[in-house]
């Protein structure tokens, strides 16, 4: 109950910051888009890690607020930079599962869009497999109602969940980010190996984009651009930083 009351204040007194991460075409050369990530910086306890305040959050039912507000400040950095460079450089949001099951998402984002004045199409929503397990029919009709707006939709994460071809059908989604834990174990690990191409060639099957998510190493890089990875993202490239940061990188 400490960390939900300290998060509540946090809320309130701007202790929470959104920083931006890149996504690199496969040769590194351009931005295509970025991925916003919430911080918390606590006046005493300094740094806390979202991933231990998203899950109480969730918990205690904050996150929708919590997730509003998130979607109006990645609208808001986007719509900045993209005046700013004259690009066209779509922001990516994650979903949290207690979002995606409320009934204000669809307006949640509507909201962002207009207050921002961002074009539905520079905004990309990422969610998980096992969030639509639960209540799927719901929870996918939701979803197409948003991709129906033009926003655009991922799955994060992949290959820690069912991981079917079914999901990637069904789902109006049109991107794959391949899950950190396996591009950290190529090159070298069969299973992961075999798991990162099987994962290439059925996303592509189904006309979706790929990325590879935390790129830290040139070895990686290079398996993935001889396994035609579309995207990349990662330390290697740009770690996440501010929206200042991002739109100098953008430029050059
Ligand atoms: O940025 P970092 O690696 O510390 O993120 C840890 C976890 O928190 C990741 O799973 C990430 O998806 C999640 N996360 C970061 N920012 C947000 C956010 O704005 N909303 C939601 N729902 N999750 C986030
Ligand atoms: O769950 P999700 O995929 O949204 O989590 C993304 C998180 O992974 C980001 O918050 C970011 O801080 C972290 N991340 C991104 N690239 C790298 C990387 O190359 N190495 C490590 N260790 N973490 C990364
Ligand atoms: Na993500
Ligand atoms: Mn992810």
């Amino acid at each position: 109950a400490q960390l939900e009351d300290n998060l509540k204040t946090a809320i309130n007194t701007q202790q929470l910051f959104m920083v931006y991460q890149p996504r690199f075409n496969i040769s590194g050369t351009e931005i295509l888009s970025a991925e916003a990530l919430i911080r918390w910086k606590h006046p005493e306890q300094g740094f806390i890690s979202p991933g231990d305040f998203i899950p109480l959050a969730e918990s205690c039912g904050l996150i929708v607020e919590l997730g509003r507000w998130v979607l109006m400040q990645a609208c808001q950095a986007a719509q900045e930079w993209n005046e700013n460079t004259g690009q066209n450089t779509p922001v990516s949001v994650n979903l949290s599962a207690r979002q995606l099951h409320d009934s204000s998402l669809l307006i949640d984002i509507e909201n962002a869009l207009n207050q921002t004045g961002l074009d539905p199409s520079l905004l990309e929503l990422e969610i998980t497999e096992t969030m639509v397990i639960q209540d799927m029919e719901t929870v996918i009709s939701r979803l197409e109602a948003i991709r129906t707006i033009g926003v655009r939709l991922s799955v994060d994460d992949f290959g820690t969940g069912y991981s079917s071809l079914i999901y990637l059908k069904r789902l109006p989604v049109s991107t794959v980010k391949i899950d950190k834990s396996f591009i950290d174990d190529v090159p070298g690990s069969s299973g992961s190996e075999n798991l990162v191409k099987a994962v290439i060639s059925m996303s592509h099957s189904l006309a979706l984009n790929v990325v590879a998510e935390g790129v830290e190493t040139e070895a990686q890089l290079s398996f993935l651009t001889e396994n035609h990875c579309d995207e990349i993202q990662g330390y290697l490239l740009a770690k996440p930083d501010s929206a200042e940061t991002l739109q100098r990188l953008m430029r050059k």
